[in-house]
C-alpha cells in the first residue's frame, strides 16, 4: 500500500507540468481506477494539492509543507547531491544513520534528514538541540578523493555555503565564528559537525552534519541555549519553508564543493574571511600556559586561526580558548 502510494507520488512529480490520465496511472501501478481515486483523496488529506480534470487526468500542484523523501526531491536542482534521500521523522542522530548508510554502500551525495533528533550531536561530547519540525537537521555522505588531512577544509567550505545561503535567501547578515559556528547578531543559528572514516592516505567517506535553527520562537530554544542561540524566524519575524532552505543549501553546496575539488581551497578561504567574525579585530587568546590579546588575521589553508604571538610574530593556532565577546 505504502509503496504504491510512493510510486504514485513519484509518477506525479515526474509529470508535474502535464496531466497524466487515470488510465495511464492504473496501468503503471497495476491497480484499479477507483483505487487511484482513493489514493488521491488520501494524498489531499495529507496536504498535497492535486488537480483532477475530466478527460485530461491528474496533476500535482503543491506538495505539503512536511518533509519527506519526495518533497525534498521535488524541485531539487542538483545533479548528484540529494538524489538519494533518507528521511525519518525521529532519529537519535542523522550522523548515526548516515554512517550506517555510508558503510552499507549508499552513494556519494546521499543525504539523511530528520524532523527531530533525540540525541543530536555537537562536537566532542556536546549535544545539539534539534526540535521537531523547527530546523534543518541534515547529514551528507560524501566520498571525496582528497587527502584525509584536508578534511577540515570541508567544514570551512560548509560554513561558507551556509553563510551564503542565509544571506541570499533570507537577506540576513551572517558571520562565521572560527572555526565553524554560524552567527546572526552574535548568536548561534547553525553548527557543523564533520566526521570521517579514513586510512592514512585515503578517505573512505566523510559525513558532514548541519544543524540550522529555522522556525523556533523564543520559548522553543530551550533554556540552556536561549541566550546564545537564535533562529531564522527570530531574526526575520517570519516562518521559512524548510524544504526550500534544504534545497537551496544542497544546490549551493554542490556547486561550491565541485569548484573546490577542481580548484582548491583559495576561493573558499577568501569567502570564509569575508564572513569571518572579528577578522581584523583584537581577540583574547588563552592557551594552556599563556594569555594575551592579538588581532585575528584570518585562516590558513589548513583551517588554523592566524594571529600574532605575544612577541608579535605571525602564528597559527589549531586549538585555543578564545574570548570572542569580551
Ligand atoms: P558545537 O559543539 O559547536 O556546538 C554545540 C553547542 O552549541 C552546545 O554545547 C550548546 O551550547 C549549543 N547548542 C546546542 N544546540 C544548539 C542549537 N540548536 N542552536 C544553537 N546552539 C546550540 C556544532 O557543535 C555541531 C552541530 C551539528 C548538528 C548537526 S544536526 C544534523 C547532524 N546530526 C547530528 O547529530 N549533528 C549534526
Amino acid at each position: 500500500m505504502e509503496s504504491t502510494r510512493n510510486k504514485l507520488i513519484e509518477i506525479l512529480s515526474n509529470n508535474k507540468d502535464q496531466y497524466i490520465s487515470g488510465q495511464d496511472l492504473s496501468e503503471k501501478l497495476q491497480i484499479s481506477r477507483s483505487a487511484i481515486w482513493k489514493h488521491m483523496n488520501e494524498l489531499k488529506k495529507d496536504g498535497y494539492e492535486i488537480e483532477g480534470k475530466s478527460k485530461k487526468g491528474y496533476r500535482i500542484i503543491q506538495f505539503p509543507n512536511k518533509l519527506s523523501e519526495n518533497t525534498i526531491k521535488w524541485g531539487l536542482k542538483t545533479n548528484w547531491l540529494g538524489k538519494e534521500v533518507i528521511h525519518r521523522e525521529s532519529v537519535n542522530s542523522t550522523q548515526i544513520i548516515a554512517h550506517d548508510a555510508a558503510r552499507d554502500g549508499f552513494p556519494n551525495g546521499t543525504i539523511v534528514v530528520a524532523d527531530e533528533q533525540t540525541k543530536g550531536r555537537g562536537r566532542i561530547t556536546r549535544s545539539w538541540h534539534s526540535r521537531r519540525d523547527k530546523g534543518m537537521w541534515l547529514s551528507m555522505v560524501l566520498r571525496p578523493e582528497i587527502e584525509p588531512n584536508l578534511a577540515p577544509q570541508l567544514t570551512l567550505l560548509t560554513a561558507t555555503v551556509l553563510a551564503e545561503v542565509l544571506e541570499s535567501y533570507t537577506n540576513i547578515k551572517p558571520q562565521i565564528k572560527w572555526p565553524n559556528d554560524i552567527l546572526v547578531n552574535k548568536r548561534k543559528v547553525a553548527g557543523i559537525l564533520t566526521e570521517m572514516q579514513a586510512e592514512q592516505d585515503r578517505i573512505w567517506y566523510v559525513i558532514i552534519g548541519v544543524g540550522l535553527n529555522v522556525n523556533h520562537n523564543e520559548k522553543e530554544l530551550s533554556e540552556v541555549i536561549k541566550r546564545e542561540a537564535t533562529s531564522l524566524k527570530l531574526e526575520t519575524n517570519k516562518e521559512w519553508a524548510l524544504k526550500e532552505i534544504i534545497q537551496e543549501f544542497l544546490h549551493t553546496f554542490e556547486k561550491s564543493y565541485e569548484y573546490y575539488l577542481e580548484n582548491g581551497f583559495s576561493n573558499i578561504k577568501r569567502k570564509w574571511e569575508h564572513y569571518g567574525f572579528k577578522i581584523g579585530q583584537e581577540i583574547s587568546i588563552k592557551t594552556f600556559n599563556e594569555e594575551w590579546n592579538a588581532p585575528f588575521l584570518g585562516i590558513s589553508e589548513d583551517g588554523a586561526l592566524v594571529t600574532k604571538t605575544i612577541d608579535g610574530n605571525t602564528t597559527k593556532l589549531y586549538s585555543a580558548e578564545i574570548d570572542w565577546f569580551r
